[in-house]
């Protein structure tokens, strides 16, 4: 049986206690209604059949016999449940209060929501409280998202592909036309809208040929199926768009964007679009970045580009979400003072203040390209006058493809925590994000999805977990990777405690023992070409792409620093700045993104960078043996399915690892001549 698979965080497991139905559930008032009102009591009636296998009484006026109310909070008296209105001035449009309270003489629970994505959110919650257990008594609860914008962006392309997907073929296309399958577009906006993700774009960043038209009226009418799907669920939807489309599907001669014609047909354009989606988000663009159109054909700069678009789409209050991953990819490895690190903040950051305000600049985590790690880019902070949204990747292209074990929120929460110090102390990543340290109009956190039509949506089983990471961190960064696991772990699994520790165990440790098999020290890359699975430790290191570890026999690492190297540390404010740039100070487990080395270096730790090397390839095997054996102690906790589908990936992903050990010790071994002073196998 696939269910347990497919429901992912939604089980809705059975609840054996017809006391609490009694208590609480029996009997519904949904005072408020709307069409997100709407799928709020289709998802009740789904959980509390499957949970306690009987539906509630529904009704929209509150009764003697109510025991659950929904509303907003304009459609209550709040006074008759000793609320006091003054508390939703402090929440935001999507916060809400779950209060237990009296109707009558009976005890009842009050979902309200400020909008009736609240109410959304806050059923959500309660039902997450009762698959985990917890007390449903004087509930006394105060929600606010955090992040305005909580976006997630597909790379599905219209062929059914995705790039960088590993979870399977899209859920959105086929065969180069929009699915039929509206149902499973339903069931991913479920999910998403369950941990509170409120955008979405719908297709991929590189916007080939046949996607091009679907800002078309051949497709339009199918993305805005899509479209009132998504918004059910309080999701709105974006489409990537090319910046070369009034050539490629209107009929001018040029997209500069300064041009008049240019203007003219955007703005048509865009009219067009909001005639299918009267709310639609808006644009996301990837332009003059790995060889796509964009403003720099015509002389002109981002802003420009950016802009053209940006006033297209100011009436009907849609915005344009402009990636800042740009860089030449086309270097000659020989070239050393281009640095790929330095090209986002080289290109954007003296645009600052150029842009609309409906404009948002979406800037990758790290100054590379997401790998296991990367310093924090320093655009964040520098960017004082420009809305912006920090851009994650739940797919795990460098990081074991949904074949290895990866939980991502850890390092999220790294990025978040992150001082920038751009206003002095305090000047963290996450009150860059969430609007709050320039007073920025719009703002969140955008992230590329995980999923495909694999039946567990993700690949990896435990890969769910990053999307419910992902949405559960985003909605409150000051949550603990623990405590998101924890919670992951029993809504997807149940609540026996030898599964919850010993998934929790696997979950929490799983990054660094990827870490630790593949390129530790912050150098990152070393991975197959292309594909970007498994060991090549020069793979890229002759190509154009400027990602180099700059291995020879006496040292490795890139030297970014002020006085010999690219100058890179020189984005970041002081104290990083002189912290990264110093040998003394720069944190071991960024210094060879940092510096050169010899191999003998003595790291902060005592070892040396070679035996560092060694050390930890042979540990990564020995730690994925280890989440083999914690993961083989539930077998008869867990599902056969569910059990096996992760098995087999642990399996996997132990090939990958000792391949990984194989390959790098063995070439590090030859290139520096230094044995392993422990004297293990190198081949
Ligand atoms: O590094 C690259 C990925 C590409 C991706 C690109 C991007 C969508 O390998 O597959 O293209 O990042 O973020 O635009």
């Amino acid at each position: 049986d696939v269910k347990e698979a497919y429901n992912c965080w939604l089980q809705y497991r059975k609840v054996d206690n017809d006391k609490l139905f009694q208590l609480y559930f029996k009997s519904v008032a949904a005072v408020s209604n709307s069409l997100i009102i709407q799928s709020v009591i289709q998802e009740l009636e789904l959980a509390f059949h499957s949970m306690y296998g009987k539906g509630p009484d529904i009704s929209q006026q509150i009764h003697e016999q109510t025991t659950l109310i929904l509303a907003t909070y304009q459609d209550i008296k709040l006074a008759d449940y000793g609320l006091n209105g003054d508390i939703f001035q402090e929440i935001n449009d999507e916060g809400y209060v779950i209060k237990s309270s009296k109707n009558g003489d009976k005890e009842a629970i009050l979902l309200i929501g400020k909008t009736d994505k609240g109410v959304l959110y806050a059923t959500h919650h309660l039902l997450r409280l009762i698959q985990t257990g917890e007390t449903l008594k004087e509930l006394n609860i105060l929600e606010s998202p955090r992040n305005k914008i909580r976006m997630i962006n597909q790379w599905d392309n219209m062929n059914g592909s995705i790039e960088r997907g590993y979870a399977g073929k899209s859920i959105f296309y086929e065969n180069n036309k929009i699915t039929s399958n509206m149902e499973r577009i339903k069931d991913y906006a479920r999910l998403l809208s369950s941990v509170g993700v409120n955008a979405i774009s719908i297709n991929n960043v590189n916007v080939w040929k046949v996607e091009t038209n679907l800002i078309t009226n051949v497709l339009l009418p199918d993305v805005a199926k899509i479209a009132d799907i998504l918004r059910a669920y309080g999701i709105k939807t974006f489409l990537s768009i090319n910046f070369a489309s009034p050539i490629e599907i209107g009929d001018l001669t040029t997209a500069d964007p300064l041009d008049n014609d240019v203007k003219q047909w955007w703005k048509q354009k865009v009219e067009e679009i909001y005639r299918y989606i009267p709310d639609f988000g808006g644009f996301v663009v990837k332009a003059d970045s790995e060889h796509r159109p964009g403003p720099f054909s015509y002389n002109r700069n981002h802003a420009d580009g950016a802009n053209l678009l940006g006033e297209a789409l100011q009436p009907f209050n849609g915005i344009v979400i402009w990636r800042c991953f740009v860089y030449n990819c086309m270097q000659d490895w020989r070239d050393r003072s281009t640095d790929r690190a330095r090209a986002a903040y080289d290109h954007f950051k003296p645009l600052d203040g150029h842009f609309l305000d409906n404009v948002i600049l979406q800037i990758k985590n790290g100054p590379m390209d997401f790998q296991v790690r990367e310093p924090v880019s320093p655009l964040f902070g520098a960017l004082e006058s420009t809305n912006q949204v920090l851009e994650f990747q739940i797919t795990q292209e460098y990081l074991g493809q949904q074949r290895d074990l990866c939980y991502l929120v850890p390092m999220w929460k790294e990025v978040l925590e992150f001082d920038t110090y751009s206003k002095g102390a305090g000047s963290t990543v996450k009150t860059i994000v969430d609007g709050s340290l320039f007073s920025s109009k719009i703002s969140g956190i955008a992230s590329v999805s995980n999923i495909g039509n694999d039946v567990n949506w993700t690949g990896h089983t435990l890969a769910q977990a990053n999307l419910f990471g992902y949405g559960r961190l985003i909605w409150n960064p000051d949550l603990a990777a623990e405590e998101i696991s924890r919670e992951w772990i029993q809504l997807t699994f149940g609540n026996d405690e030898t599964v919850i520790e010993q998934i929790n165990h696997m979950l929490l440790d799983s990054w660094g023992i990827y870490e630790n098999y593949t390129t530790p020290l912050g150098i990152g890359w070393m991975v197959n070409p292309n594909h970007h699975y498994g060991p090549n430790v020069d793979g890229y290191e002759y190509s154009r792409w400027g990602t180099y570890h700059f291995a020879d026999r006496d040292g490795i690492g890139v030297d970014r620093t002020m006085e010999t190297g690219t100058g890179y540390t020189g984005q970041y404010f002081s104290p990083n700045k002189e912290m990264f740039n110093s040998l003394d100070t720069c944190p071991d487990e960024l210094l060879l993104f940092f510096h050169h080395v010899p191999y003998t270096h003595t790291l902060k730790s005592g070892e040396t960078v070679i035996q560092h090397y060694y050390n930890s390839h042979f540990k990564g095997v020995e730690q994925v043996e280890e989440l083999i054996a914690r993961w083989i102690l539930l077998e008869d906790k867990i599902d056969s399915y569910r059990f096996h589908n992760v098995l087999e990936r642990l399996k996997m992903q132990l090939k990958n690892a000792k391949e990984w050990r194989d390959q790098v010790n063995t070439y590090f071994y030859r290139k520096s001549g230094i044995p392993d002073e422990k004297n293990r196998k190198i081949y």
